[in-house]
């Protein structure tokens, strides 16, 4: 491993990229006018050594993934984000579904006896559905099975929640982990320098509400993740800008667990002229995050929205996590034209995925705690475990 890193700084010509390399290999922290250069000057198969030295050092070929499922409550939103191609307005009321609590539980239930740890909870932004509805969700499901992690509502929803109820953060944030909020998933943060975010989620949550949210989880002992949702309108500093909060706050909490990349969509949302990024940018992206993210342990690869080979493809570019089985609809990407319409693979087709590019399938569960590693199970064991679920 050191031997290539060190072919790769002696046969770098450009001083600038030069300096970058040794600064991975010394573990020093590259600045935010580097993490530009990177995205400007570097070659894909640079930023992906490099991408691949740090990852191999944090968790040699270990890929973990989770077993999961998802319930998205309602589609319905009061808020207008133009690359999204998932919500219905709350006024025209079309096409919208909401789930009742039973329904939502009776989801819950049709898991039951089965070796799931997480429910992913994420949905639009429904007027009706406040804090209270949530707490008795939150309570029932933990009643029904206590062990069940709920990682639910991105900083958007709860920042509606907690203003229409008129409390606090703080208050809000600690009256749903009480009834059973176990940690929050990414989503919302899109990218957080004004300019563009006004641009496309002009009327939700600004960077800064979304990172107040997340430090108050954080300083409540709950883990969190973070998105950021590229290749738009975006230039590069804005990534490394959005890149650079996360990695301040990360700094001050160390309560994000995992970073997750969210490839822009172009299919029936008001965004629909903006083409869609290429795989090498893609790579590239996954790339110079994990370079530049020195403090986040995890980078993860949503394998709905990217298609499963390039998924695979992903392991090599500095990804060590490609998210759950989700066995359960994620409408928000489908209806925005991801790879995957269906989005569902099971505990054997993923360990196999893993497999084949030669890296070492681990089950996690939320908090990264070992499940079970499927290393050395060979293939009919893993029918078998597979069946059994
Ligand atoms: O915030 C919406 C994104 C996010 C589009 O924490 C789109 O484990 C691409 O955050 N093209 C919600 N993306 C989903 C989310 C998430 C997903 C998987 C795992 C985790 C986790 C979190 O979906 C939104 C938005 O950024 N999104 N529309 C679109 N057209
Ligand atoms: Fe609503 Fe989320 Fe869609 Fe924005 S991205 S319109 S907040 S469902």
């Amino acid at each position: 491993m050191s031997t290539s890193i060190d072919t790769l700084i002696n046969t770098t010509t450009d001083p600038g990229l030069k300096k970058i390399a040794e600064k991975v290999r010394q573990q020093i922290r590259i600045s935010d006018e580097e993490g530009v250069a990177l995205f400007e000057k570097a070659s894909l198969p640079f930023v992906g050594a490099l991408a691949n030295f740090i990852r191999e050092r944090l968790h040699g070929d270990t890929t973990y993934f989770n077993r999961n499922f998802h319930i998205e409550p309602t589609n319905v939103c009061v808020f207008s984000c133009k690359f999204c191609s998932y919500s219905r307005l709350y006024a025209k009321k079309e096409e919208g579904w909401e789930l009742s609590i039973d329904q939502m539980l009776d989801i819950v239930k049709s898991y039951d006896g089965k070796p799931i740890t997480e429910v992913h909870i994420v949905g639009g932004v429904h007027p009706k559905m406040n804090m209270a509805y949530f707490i008795e969700l939150m309570q029932k499901i933990k009643a029904h099975r206590p062990g069940l992690h709920v990682k639910a509502f991105t900083a958007v929803e709860l920042d509606y929640m907690f203003r229409k109820a008129k409390l606090t953060v703080e208050e809000g944030m600690k009256q749903l982990h009480e009834a059973g909020l176990d940690s929050l998933p990414g989503g919302g943060a899109e990218i957080f320098a004004p300019e563009i975010r006004e641009q496309i989620a002009a009327d939700k949550v600004d960077g800064d509400g979304w990172l107040q949210i997340h430090e108050t989880a954080h300083n409540l002992g709950m883990h969190t993740n973070a998105t950021m949702l590229y290749g738009h309108i975006e230039k590069y500093q804005h990534r490394i800008d959005h890149m650079r909060r996360l990695r301040e706050l990360q700094d001050k909490t160390g309560g994000f667990n995992t970073f997750i990349p969210l490839k822009f969509r172009n299919q029936d949302n008001d965004m629909s002229y903006v083409s869609e990024s290429t795989i090498t940018e893609d790579m590239r992206l996954y790339a110079i995050a994990r370079i530049y993210l020195d403090n986040f342990p995890h980078l993860k690869a949503y394998w709905p929205m990217l298609g499963r080979e390039n998924a695979q493809l992903s392991l090599s570019f500095g990804v060590n996590d490609i998210d759950g089985t989700i066995d359960d609809s994620t409408k928000i990407y489908s209806m925005a034209g991801s790879e995957e319409k269906t989005p569902a693979m099971s505990t054997q087709q993923l360990v196999t995925l893993i497999k084949q590019v030669k890296r070492k399938p681990v089950e996690r569960d939320t908090l990264y705690n070992v499940v079970k590693d499927y290393t050395n199970m060979d293939f009919d064991e893993t029918i078998f475990d597979a069946q059994l679920n």
